[in-house]
């Protein structure tokens, strides 16, 4: 009997220093108890988030190669997760690399999460432009679960960027990214509009028209590749058989203890979280509390 290990195809780049991308997904998917087959988008010296200078190999050409292969040996994924990507050209690969494991794997097709990687508060990430929008827009067609935050789903929609965005606004924004393909749309980093400064993760499941909350508390203080941290967790917890609030709710506690973890140490934010001190506590019980409904239910 062949053992159960949900394989994912880990697409995303390989930035040396700071904990983002690939040195973050790949461990946190092992802990979790999935196998993350990397397929990297491009190699930095480190990421493009408060470091000047880096060196950037975008991998296009590999990929191409690397996807061929995977292809020719039948190799059958149970998840495409994928994140920064360093061409427009690379979006449209990774469409034809889905639509060719749908092909193959007519009965058991992968789960595709797919994060935007594009942008954040406000701002576009140094390599991305309008093309990787316009790009990543097509590449979130062909998701089951999208994670932009609230920039790079302001950026999806073609709306202004609103910090300040109300709840009501935020689910249309949610319903409308779902119209889009997605049957499952989280965002992150969005307002808490209760509480000062907090934020939350929002989430819509199309399925089943709800809409899902977890609260964040604020941290002053912010540490690139928070955002791959939090969507590793989630899709690793969606490979154990989570729901998607559960799914949530750990996502956004594990990013919450990675930072508290982080803080009280004095050292640059762009360098990440102090993975390292955290990781094993995603084996620990699974200890819930934080999710809640945004929308009146009778059951
Ligand atoms: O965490 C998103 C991300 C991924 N990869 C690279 C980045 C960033 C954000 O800055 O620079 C290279």
């Amino acid at each position: 009997m062949a053992p159960y290990i949900p394989r994912v195809a880990a697409i995303h780049d390989l930035s040396g220093f700071g904990r983002n991308s690939l040195s973050v997904v790949i461990p946190i998917l092992s802990t979790m108890g999935a196998q993350a087959v990397a397929l990297p988008t491009a190699v930095l010296s480190t990421h493009t988030g408060g470091f000047e200078g880096y060196a950037f190999e975008d991998l296009t050409g590999f990929m191409k190669k690397a996807i061929e292969h995977w292809m020719k040996l039948d190799i059958r994924f149970h998840c495409v997760y994928s994140g920064f990507l360093g061409s427009p050209v690379q979006t449209e690969l990774v469409e034809g690399f889905i639509e060719g494991l749908r092909r193959s794997q007519l009965t058991d097709p992968p789960m595709i999460v797919v994060d935007p990687v594009l942008a954040d508060d406000g701002r576009l990430y140094d390599t991305m432009d309008a093309a990787m929008v316009h790009g990543m827009r097509r590449l979130i067609r062909q998701a089951d679960v999208i994670t932009p935050n609230l920039t790079e789903a302001s950026l999806l929609l073609d709306e202004d960027y609103r910090p300040d965005i109300g709840e009501e606004a935020l689910k249309r924004w949610l319903v409308r990214l779902a119209d889009m393909g997605p049957e499952t749309v989280v965002i992150t980093s969005a307002p808490l509009s209760r509480k000062g400064k907090d934020t939350s993760v929002v989430a819509y499941d199309r399925r089943s028209g709800h809409f899902w909350r977890v609260p964040c508390v604020y941290i002053p203080a912010n540490y690139p590749g928070t955002g791959d941290v939090f969507t590793s967790v989630l899709t690793g917890s969606l490979l154990q058989g989570d729901s998607l609030p559960v799914a949530l709710d750990r996502g956004v506690q594990f990013v919450t203890q990675a930072i508290r973890a982080s803080y009280g140490f004095d050292y640059p934010r762009r360098n990440g979280v102090l993975l390292e001190r955290v990781l094993n506590s995603l084996n620990g019980p699974v200890l819930l509390g934080s999710y809640e409904w945004m929308d009146e239910r009778e059951e």
